[in-house]
């Protein structure tokens, strides 16, 4: 949060991160959430299975198909896509409501997610891609993750390349060689893009307050 929020109030703004799987994005996340207290994560729903360790309603939602279609047909959500070969999207509600409140809402969503939301809501949008320094240090955390079979781990990294190729759709772009220098690069991004002046929403009164001398 910045000095000013409390003073002149802010709407809060959608901060999307993407990247092939593997390039370290989840682990980023994480530390942005520990580190700045206005961001939140957006929980996706899926129709994947949950894995060992993940915690519904933290994680995820695990839905199965039908739920998802009867949410689709709802128009619940802000997005969705098919990734692998599940259905992820963003529920709109909370979203909507943390924005209006101020608070920064941090999503892992792939590149058509992203695009559905540019098209929908580009002013409340800041897109950060993640590209890893190499094929070879993508393919080692791959295979470093226990959960997935090798078949799963060989898919992902067929999808990896398709994946890269979107990185031009994205207002950002941060080679992640080092996680604590690209955790320090998305606060600056969050930095910068909160003080854009039209998510001040209060600057108007601010400043007719400043001029009339009060
Ligand atoms: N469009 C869209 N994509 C999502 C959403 N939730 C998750 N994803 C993407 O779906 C992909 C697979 O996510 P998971 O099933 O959690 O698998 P993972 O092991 O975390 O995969 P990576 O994050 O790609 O390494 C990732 O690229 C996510 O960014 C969503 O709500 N919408
Ligand atoms: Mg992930």
């Amino acid at each position: 949060m910045n000095e000013t929020d409390n003073l002149i109030g802010r709407r809060g703004l959608m901060l999307v991160l993407s990247s092939p799987s593997g390039a370290g994005k989840t682990s980023i996340a994480r530390r942005l959430l520990e580190e700045d207290a206005a961001l939140e994560m957006s929980v996706s729903a899926t129709t994947r299975k949950r894995r060992p360790g993940e915690v519904e309603g933290q994680d995820y939602h695990f839905v199965d198909r039908d739920s998802f279609h009867i949410m689709i047909n709802n128009r619940e959500f802000l997005e969705y896509a098919r990734v692998f070969d599940h259905y992820y999207g963003t529920p709109e509600g909370a979203v909507m409501t943390a924005l209006d409140s101020g608070r920064d809402v941090l999503f892992d969503i792939d590149w058509q997610g992203t695009q559905q939301i540019a098209d929908a809501k580009r002013e409340d949008l800041v897109s950060v891609f993640i590209l890893p320094p190499s094929t070879r240090d993508l393919e080692h955390r791959l295979t470093k993750r226990a959960q997935d079979s090798a078949e799963v781990v060989a898919a992902r990294m067929a999808k990896a390349s398709d994946e890269i190729s979107h990185y031009r759709e994205y207002d950002y772009i941060i080679v992640n060689q080092d996680i604590d220098v690209s955790v320090t690069s998305v606060k600056a991004i969050l930095t910068a893009e909160r003080l854009k002046r039209d998510r001040q929403v209060g600057l108007t009164n601010f400043v007719k307050r400043l001029r009339a001398g009060q």
